[in-house]
């Protein structure tokens, strides 16, 4: 096996790079063919100008450098027979460079996961699954949710509705609904629950994680990590929710493309004319919170492996929920919902929500903007397909105007370590 790059595209790399003032990276990935340290030289030099600045504002000639630089560096760890090492630095390479190295980067993962495949043949088998713990009652399950949760209005749940039903009963008029016996068919909803099929699978790729109490707190952080430790984390069932950790928000299945063959997009996203926006994983241990936020897309979170609270508020009551002012944030709310503050939010307890557990096979239907609490009951996985009407002032119910599409996307910025 040997890591490639095609010479038109290290040619149009470099051309980039000099536009951008760098010739000294120019020089250097020349010779990172032949010579191991020109080619980590230009990986750091690359690495450098990724954290410059703001993670928004570095240029796709500096990403595809660093993606280079990457498989370069790769190519020889490949040869010495460092195939873990290989992939950590080529998903790195895919994590934070550009897409125009991606086909040479998706070919490498492929021939080092055979390779890593075939040195563990007959090692690992059979199948161990996630253990949900014990099934809790109502009353335990209230005690670490929210205020009022459970009480009232319930999310209505309809069996695999048609789409004309769910055009007119619930996408045109922005009403949340759960859908169940949609998605037992997929893959996903049997393999998912053996540990050791995402261990072979994904075991030695690179994944960003968020670790912390929520997105809102001071400490949170974000870091990547081996699949595989993500995974011993959410099974050593860490308490703390200081070093709770959570795939959140993470275009997963667009980089680790033999999981997106165990899911298929469900037909109601097509409804309005739609195009998908974003498709992205949840995937953590018990009690990971998303705190009160809203999007700017319809949504279907769909819930493959354990279960989850979700709290939803319609658009129309945003002011009441005190949405923080600052433009990255104003998505999400001011208020913990685990931990009122009445004195500074004195409307949110008397505000009317709808809410549901959202059970394994399950999946909810988000209008754009409704604002969103979830909490996980279990070890969870859930996807989320999120799509955009091409027509939006027919058929959304409410504009999707000015929202961020979410401020928790994976960046640069509050990345803490790399690998
Ligand atoms: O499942 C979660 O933690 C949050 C999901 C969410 O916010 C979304 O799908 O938009």
């Amino acid at each position: 096996m040997e890591i490639t790059v095609d010479s038109s595209v290290v040619n149009s790399v470099i051309r980039k790079v000099r536009e951008e003032g760098g010739f000294a990276y120019a020089a250097t990935v020349k010779q990172a063919g032949q010579d191991f340290q020109s080619a980590e030289a230009a990986r750091e030099m690359a690495w450098e100008q990724l954290h410059c600045g703001p993670w928004h504002d570095v240029g796709q000639a500096w990403r595809d450098a660093y993606s280079m630089a990457c498989l370069y560096v790769a190519a020889f760890k490949v040869r010495k027979g460092e195939l873990k090492e290989a992939m950590k630095i080529v998903d790195m390479g895919v994590i934070m460079g550009g897409e125009g190295l991606r086909r040479e980067s998706d070919k490498a993962i492929r021939e080092i996961r055979d390779a890593l495949a075939r040195n563990e043949e007959g090692k690992e088998s059979g199948e161990e699954r996630w253990n949900m713990g014990m099934e809790m009652s109502l009353p335990e399950v209230r005690h670490l949710l929210p205020f009022k949760s459970l009480l009232n209005n319930i999310v209505e749940k309809q069996s695999s509705p048609s789409m004309e039903k769910f055009l007119c009963d619930y996408f045109l008029v922005g009403s949340p609904v759960v859908l169940v016996d949609c998605i037992d068919h997929w893959p996903a909803c049997t393999k998912w629950k053996d540990i050791k099929y995402l261990k072979r699978i994904a075991g030695e790729r690179t994944v960003p994680v968020e670790v912390g109490k929520n997105y809102l707190c001071p400490k949170w952080k974000t870091e990547l990590i081996r699949f595989s430790d993500f995974l011993e984390r959410i099974l050593s069932n860490e308490c703390n929710p200081e070093n709770r950790t959570y795939l959140a928000q993470h275009p997963l299945f667009d980089q680790i493309q033999e999981l997106r063959t165990d899911i298929m997009m469900p037909d109601y996203c097509f409804t309005g004319g739609g195009e998908l926006q974003s498709l992205n994983a949840w995937f953590g241990p018990a009690e990971t919170v998303t705190p009160l936020h809203h999007d700017p897309h319809h949504n279907l979170l769909a819930q493959v492996v354990g279960r989850k609270y979700v709290r939803l508020y319609p658009a129309s009551i945003t002011e009441d929920l005190y949405p923080f002012s600052e433009s990255m944030l104003k998505n999400s709310s001011q208020v913990d919902l685990d931990k009122v503050d009445t004195n500074l939010f004195p409307k949110v307890q008397d505000l009317e929500f709808l809410d549901c557990i959202l059970e394994e096979g399950e999946m909810l239907y988000i209008p754009p903007k409704w604002w969103h609490y979830v909490k996980s009951l279990t070890t969870s996985f859930s996807v989320s397909f999120w799509w955009a009407s091409k027509k939006s002032n027919e058929c959304e119910p409410i504009h999707a105007s000015d929202a961020t599409t979410g401020d928790r996307q994976f960046s640069a910025d509050n990345l803490v370590s790399d690998v």
